[in-house]
C-alpha cells in the first residue's frame, strides 16, 4: 500500500498531539523530531520483527559482527531514505512550513567510535541490511561517546559527549531487559573433575548485569531490518546489597561509561580490558542462548553462526566461545575448538605496532581467570602441535603468550579461519611483513577485503544536488546499484553535464562558506580551491606536511604580495587522542598559523586556513560535498586503507595522494591522469628502514626552501608556538623525521603546482571530477559486504534491494 502525503500529514499531526499535547504551529524542532522518529520507529517495527522471525524459521546462518566501536552519526534521514519515505516527508514538511534539515539536526550524533574503524562498522551495518544479509552488530552502549572538541587559545580541549542527555536523546534504541545476561568478572577459579568434564568453581567473582539496547538497522527498499545490539552494564538485582554506596555502584556503571578516545593504543588499562570482556561475554552468551533455543545441536553451531572480530578488541571471543562450549555444554576440547575456528573470522585494521594489543598475564587473570586458563591451553596446544614440525623461532614468534604477554592478534588468527586486511596493499604487507610468520603457517586463511563506503549516506543524503544531476543524466538506478555510476563515463564529453557538476560544487561550497562564517567568523570565498584534510590527527597521516606547504605559500606571498596564485581555502577537521602530546602540538601550530594568515591583510583572499572544531560524521557530511581537493598524504605503508579518500572522490574531489592504503586502488581505477600521486612508495620507505640511510638533517641543511619553512616553527614567524614549534622542529630534524615529511616535501610541492595548473582549466577539472565520481562506485560498501558474506561468513542474501513495494505501515 502506497503511503500518501495526506495520510502522512494526518498521522503526523495526531502523533504530535498524543506525544506532546501540542499542534504543529506551536511545536519546537525537538518535539517535531521526536514525533517523526516515533512514527518511523513504530513503522519499521513490524518489519524488524518479521525479519527476525524469518531468520529463526529458516534456520538461516547468521553473522554477529563484534566491534567495540560504531559511529553511525545521525539515523533519521538514513532511515527515511531506506524506508522510501524521504521525498514524501520532505514535501509534506514543506507543505506544513517545516524544515526537515533543521528538524533532523536535533538528533545528536551517535559517536560511539573514534574514526575510520567505527564508521566502517556503521557503513557495513547499512549495507548489510540493504543487501538483505542476516548480520547483526554487537557492541557497547557508551554513556559518553567520543569527546566533544573545543579550541581554546588554539589548544584542543575535550568535553564530555553527553549524547543521551541531549534534546534528541536516543530515539532509536529499545531497552530489552528480558534479554539481559550476567557477566562474571574477577575472582578466582578452581577446576573440579566431574564425570565427563572439568567443572570450574568460581570464588569471589563479581556478577555484572549486561542489558542490551537494540537499534534497528533498516535496509534500503527491501523490507529487511537487522539489529545493532549495544550492551550496558548494571548491578544485578540479586547483588544490590553488595553496593551500599554511590561509589560502589559507580564501579559497575563505569564499565560502559565512556569510549576510550585513542584510536590506536589503549592496551595497558584494566578498565578497557574489562570493557572488552564485558561485551564479548554478553554477546557470545546471548548468541549461544538463542542458538540453543532455535537452532540445531550445539556441536554443529558453526553451520548456523558466524562471528566476526573487528580488530583485536573482541579477540577474547575465541576464548569465551570455547569457555561456554567446554564448561557449560561439556563438548570435548577438539570438538569445541573445531567449531570455534569455523565460527570465527578476524579483520586487521593496522600495521602500527603500538596498536597491536597485548595484555599482561596478571591483568587477564584479574579480569577473568578462566579465560586466561583457556588462552593458556590454546597456546599450549598450538606449540605442541607445531613442535618438531617447524622452526622453533617461528613458534616463539607466533605463540599467543610469550614473555608474560598475551598477544591478542595471535589469538584472533590462531582461533579463526579467516584473517583479512582492508586494502590490497595492506593485505600484501600483512602477508609479507607484519604477519608473515602466520602467513607461512596458514596461507589459506589470509585474504583481502578492500574497505567500502555507504553510497546512500555519502552521496544520496549528504549531496542531494549532485544526486539530482546524476539522475538527470544516467537515471536513478544507481541509487540501488552503485555500479551504475560507471555510466557517467559516457558523459565525460558532455559539456552541459560538466558545467552542472561545476555548479553543484559551487553551490555546496557556498553552503560551507556560511557554516565556516558561523563557526569561525571568517569569510572565505567559494571561488577558491577548497582543499580538505579530514581524519584523526596522527603523525603518520602527516597533517604536518600540509601545514608546511601552507607556511611555504605564506612566505612566498609575504615576499611577493603580487604573486598570482589560485586562491585556496585549506580546511582541516581532526581530533587528537587526549594523551597524544605531539598530535595536540600539531593542532596548536595549525591554529596559530591559521590565525596569522587569516588576519594578515596582505594575504587577502589568496590563502585561508580553517580548522573546524569537533570533526565527526555530521560535519563530514557538510565538508565532503564542498571539497575540491582531497588530501590523502600518509607515509606510504602506514594507512591501512583510509575511507575519507573514497567519500571525497565520490563527491567529485580530486585526490592528492601517496601510494598508500586504498589510494593505490583509487589510482588504478581512475588512471594516472585523474589523480595526483607523489612521494615515496612502500618499497622506498622499507628500503630506508633496511639501509638506515634516511638523514632528515640533510634535507634541512641542503634545501633552502625546507630550511626556511622549518625555521618558522622556532623563529617567531608564527606567534605563540614556542614550545610546540620546538617540539615539532626537533622531530623533523634531530629526531630524524620518522614519517619522511621532509623527504616528501618537494614532491608534494610539485604535485600541488600541478593541481593549480589543472584547476585553471575548469572543463578539464570537471571531467576528472566526473571520472572520480563514477569510479568511486567500486568502493561501494554494498559490494564489500557481499564479499565478506560470500567468502568469509557464508551467509545467504535473504532479500533483494530495490523492492518498490516497501511496506512500512504508518
Ligand atoms: C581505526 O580507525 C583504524 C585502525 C585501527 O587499528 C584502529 C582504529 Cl580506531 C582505521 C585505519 O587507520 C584506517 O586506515 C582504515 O581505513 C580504518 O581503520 C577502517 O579499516
Amino acid at each position: 500500500m502506497e503511503l500518501t502525503k495526506k495520510e502522512f500529514i494526518a498521522v503526523f499531526k495526531k502523533r504530535l498531539n498524543q506525544k506532546y499535547a501540542i499542534d504543529v504551529s506551536d511545536a519546537c524542532n525537538s518535539e517535531l523530531y521526536g514525533t517523526l522518529c516515533s512514527l518511523v520507529k513504530s513503522s519499521y517495527s513490524a518489519v524488524w520483527r518479521q525479519t527476525w522471525k524469518d531468520f529463526v524459521k529458516e534456520h538461516d546462518k547468521q553473522t554477529y559482527y563484534f566491534s567495540i566501536e560504531y559511529l553511525p552519526g545521525k539515523l533519521l534521514k538514513s532511515n527515511l531514505l531506506n524506508m522510501g519515505w524521504y521525498d514524501l516527508v520532505n514535501s509534506a514538511f514543506e507543505d506544513l512550513g517545516l524544515d526537515l534539515n533543521a528538524i533532523a539536526a536535533v538528533e545528536p550524533d551517535m559517536a560511539l567510535g573514534n574514526g575510520g574503524l567505527g564508521r566502517l562498522a556503521s557503513d557495513f551495518m547499512d549495507s548489510l541490511a540493504s543487501e538483505g544479509y542476516p548480520v547483526n552488530g554487537n557492541g557497547i552502549r557508551y554513556k559518553y561517546g567520543l569527546f566533544k572538541q573545543r579550541f581554546v587559545n588554539g589548544y584542543q580541549v575535550e568535553l564530555p559527549d553527553e549524547w543521551l542527555n541531549s534534546d534528541g536523546g536516543n530515539a532509536w534504541e529499545i531497552r530489552r531487559a528480558s534479554k539481559s545476561v550476567l557477566v562474571r568478572i574477577g575472582g578466582h577459579v578452581r577446576l573440579v573433575q566431574e564425570k565427563n568434564y572439568l567443572k570450574p568453581v568460581y570464588e569471589d567473582a563479581t556478577l555484572i548485569r549486561a542489558v542490551p539496547y537494540d537499534v534497528g538497522m533498516v535496509g534500503y527498499h527491501n523490507n529487511h531490518v537487522n539489529t545493532l545490539r549495544l550492551w550496558s552494564a548494571e548491578i544485578p538485582e540479586s547483588e544490590e546489597s553488595k553496593y551500599p554506596t554511590i561509589e560502589d555502584r559507580r564501579q559497575v556503571e563505569d564499565i560502559t561509561a565512556v569510549l576510550y578516545p585513542d584510536d590506536s593504543n589503549e592496551s595497558g588499562r584494566l578498565l578497557r580490558l574489562k570493557q572488552e570482556y564485558f561485551f564479548v561475554s554478553a554477546g557470545i552468551q546471548s548468541i549461544i542462548r538463542h542458538y540453543k533455543k532455535y537452532g540445531s545441536p550445539i556441536d554443529q553451531i558453526s553451520q548456523e553462526v558466524a562471528i566476526h572480530i573487528n580488530d583485536t578488541h573482541p579477540a577474547m571471543c575465541v576464548a569465551e566461545f570455547m569457555r561456554i562450549l567446554l564448561d557449560e555444554e561439556h563438548l570435548s576440547w577438539d570438538t569445541a575448538w573445531n567449531q570455534t575456528v569455523r565460527v570465527m573470522s578476524y579483520t586487521n585494521h593496522t600495521i602500527m605496532s603500538e596498536a597491536l594489543e597485548t595484555w599482561t598475564v596478571p591483568m587477564l587473570n584479574e579480569i577473568q581467570p578462566r579465560i586466561l586458563q583457556i588462552i593458556a591451553e590454546i597456546d599450549h596446544r598450538f606449540v605442541a602441535a607445531l613442535a618438531g614440525k617447524v622452526d622453533g623461532g617461528l613458534i616463539e614468534r607466533t605463540r599467543i603468550i610469550s614473555a608474560g604477554k598475551v598477544h591478542m592478534a595471535h589469538l584472533a588468527i590462531i582461533g579463526s579461519h579467516s584473517t583479512n586486511g582492508v586494502a590490497k596493499l595492506h593485505t600484501d604487507l600483512l602477508k609479507s611483513d607484519v604477519l608473515h610468520d602466520f602467513y607461512t603457517l596458514y596461507p589459506d586463511r589470509f585474504n583481502n577485503k578492500t574497505n567500502g563506503i555507504a553510497v546512500r549516506r555519502w552521496l544520496q543524503i549528504a549531496n542531494p544536488r549532485l544526486a539530482k544531476v546524476i539522475d538527470q543524466s544516467i537515471g536513478s538506478d544507481w541509487r540501488q546499484d552503485a555500479s551504475q555510476l560507471l555510466k557517467l563515463i559516457d558523459y565525460s564529453t558532455d559539456n552541459s553535464l560538466l558545467d552542472q557538476l561545476g555548479a553543484v560544487k559551487l553551490a555546496n561550497k557556498r553552503d560551507l562558506t556560511y557554516l565556516i562564517k558561523q563557526e569561525t567568523g571568517i569569510t572565505v570565498s567559494p571561488n577558491a580551491i577548497f582543499d580538505v584534510q579530514i581524519k584523526r590527527l596522527h603523525a603518520y597521516k602527516r597533517q604536518l606536511l600540509n601545514l608546511l606547504r601552507i607556511i611555504k605559500l605564506y612566505l612566498d606571498l609575504k615576499q611577493n604580495p603580487d604573486l598570482e596564485i589560485i586562491p585556496r581555502v585549506f580546511i582541516f577537521g581532526a581530533k587528537a587522542a587526549p594523551s597524544y602530546h605531539y598530535a595536540k602540538s600539531i593542532i596548536k601550530c595549525i591554529n596559530e598559523t591559521a590565525n596569522l594568515i587569516n588576519h594578515d591583510a596582505t594575504i587577502q583572499d589568496k590563502l585561508k586556513v580553517i580548522f573546524l572544531e569537533n570533526y565527526g560524521v555530521s560535519l563530514a557530511e557538510k565538508i565532503i560535498p564542498a571539497a575540491d581537493v582531497s588530501e590523502q598524504i600518509s607515509t606510504a605503508s602506514k594507512e591501512a586503507s583510509g575511507t575519507s579518500n573514497m567519500k571525497l572522490m565520490l563527491n567529485g574531489a580530486l585526490t592528492v595522494a601517496t601510494l598508500d592504503g586504498a589510494n593505490v586502488e583509487i589510482k588504478q581505477y581512475v588512471g594516472d591522469d585523474n589523480i595526483f600521486i607523489f612521494g615515496l612508495n612502500k618499497q622506498e620507505v622499507y628500503q630506508y628502514y633496511r639501509d638506515h640511510n634516511y638523514h632528515s638533517l640533510d634535507y634541512y641543511h641542503n634545501n633552502p626552501i625546507i630550511h626556511r619553512v622549518v625555521d618558522t616553527l622556532v623563529d617567531g614567524t608564527i606567534p605563540n608556538i614556542s614550545a610546540e614549534g620546538h617540539e615539532i622542529y626537533d622531530s623533523l630534524t634531530y629526531l630524524n623525521d620518522e614519517f619522511f615529511v621532509l623527504r616528501d616535501f618537494e614532491d608534494y610541492l610539485r604535485v600541488q603546482d600541478k593541481v593549480d595548473e589543472t584547476y585553471r582549466d575548469q572543463h578539464k577539472w570537471n571531467k576528472m571530477s566526473l571520472i572520480n565520481i563514477a569510479k568511486a562506485s567500486y568502493f561501494s560498501a554494498d559490494e564489500t559486504v557481499k564479499r565478506y558474506a560470500e567468502t568469509i561468513w557464508h551467509v545467504k542474501q535473504l532479500s533483494e534491494k530495490g523492492d518498490m513495494n516497501v511496506k512500512y505501515p504508518l
